[in-house]
């Protein structure tokens, strides 16, 4: 039998098929693209931010009915941002903004159904940043390799002693409002676009939530966390992007106490 869809159930799906754009940093995945794509509910755009593949990932995420954009960049973060300039173009262009903009790999390692859990918070307005924990959700053997584990949860163990903020993971299935996704101001180019996110979220005071999300191992062949220079190429730009807004912060500290101390001084005199 038919089971009858909520009212809230309803509104939701509206809410999402009319202000959800979904952004896919793709490089060569053709295998897995279709298949993220035929998991993914319904949603108002999907843009495909091909990173120069040199494989069918194009012409398959087009033939599927999603919006291609080509970032010859390489590089994660440069993919998303070309995402988000397609973003801004279709809005110049006319388009109501969206209200929340997904992020979502193309590897077929997150279970794109569960998006619809992942804008829930901000469509109730609960939250304005909603990450998807795989080290809360369920693992596939294998899906994360111990060095992404470890990885991730020192990066983490770092933004709490510097920052005091609280994540378990750097994943990369979010959901975020999009007026408070365009006041952070996103720049990384590679593998520190996900934590700039997570720092300037905290920095920003969004209503930050993490849902538990599955994970899987990826379709196609491995590049970053598989690999022993991928990971340590995304260690390294992590943990320096960790110490960049750490300094930042403290040099914006000690600003602050000169100008106070001049302040005081004036003040006095
Ligand atoms: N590696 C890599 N991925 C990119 C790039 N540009 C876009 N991507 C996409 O970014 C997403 C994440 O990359 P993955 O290679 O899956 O990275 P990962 O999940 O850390 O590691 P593996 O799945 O083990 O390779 C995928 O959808 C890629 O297709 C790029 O320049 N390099
Ligand atoms: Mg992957």
């Amino acid at each position: 039998m038919e089971t009858q869809p909520t009212k809230q159930g309803e509104s939701s799906s509206t809410q999402i098929k009319t202000s959800v754009d979904v952004v896919i940093p793709a490089f060569n995945e053709e295998k897995s693209l279709p298949l993220v794509l035929g998991d993914l509910p319904q949603v108002r755009n999907v843009i495909v931010a091909n990173n120069d593949s040199t494989d069918s990932t194009a012409s398959i995420a087009e033939k599927l009915g999603a919006i291609v954009t080509l970032e010859r960049q390489r590089g994660y973060g440069s993919a998303c941002l070309k995402g988000l300039a397609t973003i801004r173009e279709r809005i110049e262009a006319g388009e109501e903004p969206p209200k929340v903009v997904v992020f979502l790999d193309a590897d077929y390692s997150e279970h794109p159904e569960y998006l619809t859990q992942l804008v829930e918070p901000i469509f109730a307005d609960e939250a304005d940043f909603v990450l998807g924990s795989r080290l809360l959700g369920e693992r596939e053997p294998g899906a994360m390799p111990w060095q992404s584990i470890y990885g991730n949860k020192l990066a983490c163990f770092l933004m709490r002693w510097m920052f005091g903020i609280k994540y378990t993971d750097l994943g990369p299935f979010r959901a975020i409002d999009y007026p408070s996704l365009c006041s952070l101001g996103m720049q990384d180019e590679n593998f520190g676009w996900t934590i700039e996110m997570q720092i300037k979220a905290a920095r920003a005071n969004l209503r930050t939530v993490e849902i538990p999300v599955p994970y899987r191992c990826r379709v196609g062949v491995s590049k970053i966390s598989g690999t022993i220079t991928g990971s340590m190429r995304a260690g390294y730009k992590i943990l320096y992007t960790i110490a960049k807004y750490g300094l930042q912060r403290n040099a914006g500290k000690q600003q602050t106490s000169a100008e106070a101390k001049s302040e005081s001084h004036r003040a006095i005199t």
